[in-house]
């Protein structure tokens, strides 16, 4: 075993596991990652940073396993032997999960537990220190008992995935005040990124702006418009991630901007960013409508950013130019290196460059 830091990070294929993976890195640790095994690639994410482990200076190993398979859990923790870890394996769409709650709630929840029981059994065994990170959401509020949402504003979970993340929560404190562990739960509210998922409403949003000013798409169709959330960026998010493990006492953090916006002002910043206008592209859906909805989530970050000393970088403005423009960048229609954001865009020329005017 080398002498370094290892983390172990469930969920590192996805959006916040590549930014977490690459600032572990960056900061000199060792990174596991646990995958599941699929029957295409789905390690886009983080092929950057993968290096052949057969390289004596790799420091950055996958293991498949899954956080409904507890046997496997437990035999990557043995392996690894992390200093940390952090949990943020999920079936993380809320609205797939009214599709599928049996399994949100096994791997958002049991998954949880099968980890914390694993590591409470490994630390006792072996004495061991092991940090522990759990994922937790702003969803947890649900219908909102206050404005804005803090660290004492109780939960009312209104999805089958944000149940779970109340019971993954919950367990997290268990297990903290029962056996002494150091686990921390971040409440992090919506944070985005151009390797955020297609299918959440700020990458659907503008993956569609590129796709339309390509030619490759007529119509974006939405569910609820009126919707309000808290969106930040998820590369400042995972720093939270990361101080929270370095404190002196394991502690409940929410991390957010502390400014909420309507689904529809993200639609008209990010096809304003391209001269078009949003209301001559978006349609209704109904199939995109949550059979219950979460209206309004604001954060209040004050106890971050006073203990951990957290700030937020990026402004809601641009954060939705930086996903326009890598989306736009992605398709050819802006030069890689070209263009930083703020800059607006013609679309005329954009789609004469595109072929498509
Ligand atoms: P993503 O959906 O981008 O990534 C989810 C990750 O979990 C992927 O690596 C996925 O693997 C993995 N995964 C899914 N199911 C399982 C399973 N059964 N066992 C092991 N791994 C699994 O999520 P984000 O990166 O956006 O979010 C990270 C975590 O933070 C999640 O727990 C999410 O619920 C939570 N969260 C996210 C917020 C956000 O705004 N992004 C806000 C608050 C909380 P694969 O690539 O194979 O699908
Ligand atoms: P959310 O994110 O449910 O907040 O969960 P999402 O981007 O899916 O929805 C945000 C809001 O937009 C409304 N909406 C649509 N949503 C999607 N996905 N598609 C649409 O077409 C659409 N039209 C309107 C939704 O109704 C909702 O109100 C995310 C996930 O990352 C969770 O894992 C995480 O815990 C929370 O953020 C914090």
């Amino acid at each position: 075993m080398s002498e370094r830091k290892r983390a172990l990070i469930t969920g590192i294929t996805g959006q916040d596991g590549s930014y977490l993976s690459e600032m572990l890195l960056e900061k000199g640790y060792e990174v596991h990652g646990i995958i599941r095994r699929t029957s295409t690639f789905n390690t886009d994410r983080i092929d950057h940073i993968y290096e052949d482990p057969h390289n004596e200076n790799a420091r950055l190993f996958l293991h498949y396993g899954d956080l409904t398979d507890g046997t496997t859990l437990r035999r990557i923790l043995e392996h690894v032997q992390p200093h940390e870890i952090y949990n943020l394996g999920a079936q993380s769409h809320v609205r797939v999960s009214f599709d599928a709650p049996e399994y949100t709630a096994d791997a958002v929840g049991m998954g949880t537990l099968r980890l914390l029981e694993a590591l409470r059994d490994y630390q006792q065994r072996t004495g061991n220190e092991v940090r522990f990170y759990q994922a937790g959401s702003s969803e947890m509020y649900g219908k909102v008992q206050a404005v804005p949402q803090s660290e004492s504003t109780p939960f009312y979970p209104r999805s089958p995935y944000a149940c779970a993340k109340v019971y993954a929560h919950w367990q997290t404190v268990n297990y903290r005040e029962s056996y002494g562990l150091f686990a921390c739960n971040g409440i992090l509210f919506n944070h985005e990124s151009p390797r955020r998922g297609e299918t959440f409403v700020t990458r659907k949003i503008t993956r569609a702006v590129a796709r339309i000013v390509a030619g490759q798409q007529k119509k974006l169709y939405m569910g609820n418009l009126d919707a309000k959330r808290d969106w930040g960026y998820a590369k400042d998010y995972v720093q939270a991630m990361w101080l929270m493990l370095q404190q002196d006492q394991p502690d409940d953090y929410v991390v957010a901007t502390g400014e909420t916006h309507e689904v529809r002002e993200f639609l008209e910043l990010a096809f304003g960013y391209v001269n078009l206008n949003w209301q001559d592209y978006v349609e209704f859906d109904e199939r995109y409508l949550r059979p219950a909805e979460v209206d309004l989530l604001i954060g209040d970050p004050t106890k971050a950013k006073t203990q951990l000393g957290w700030q937020p970088s990026v402004s809601f403005e641009q954060l939705v130019y930086l996903m326009v423009e890598a989306d736009l960048k992605a398709l050819g229609l802006i030069p890689l290196n070209g263009n930083s954001a703020q800059t607006v865009l013609d679309h005329a020329t954009i789609r004469q460059a595109a072929g498509t005017s």
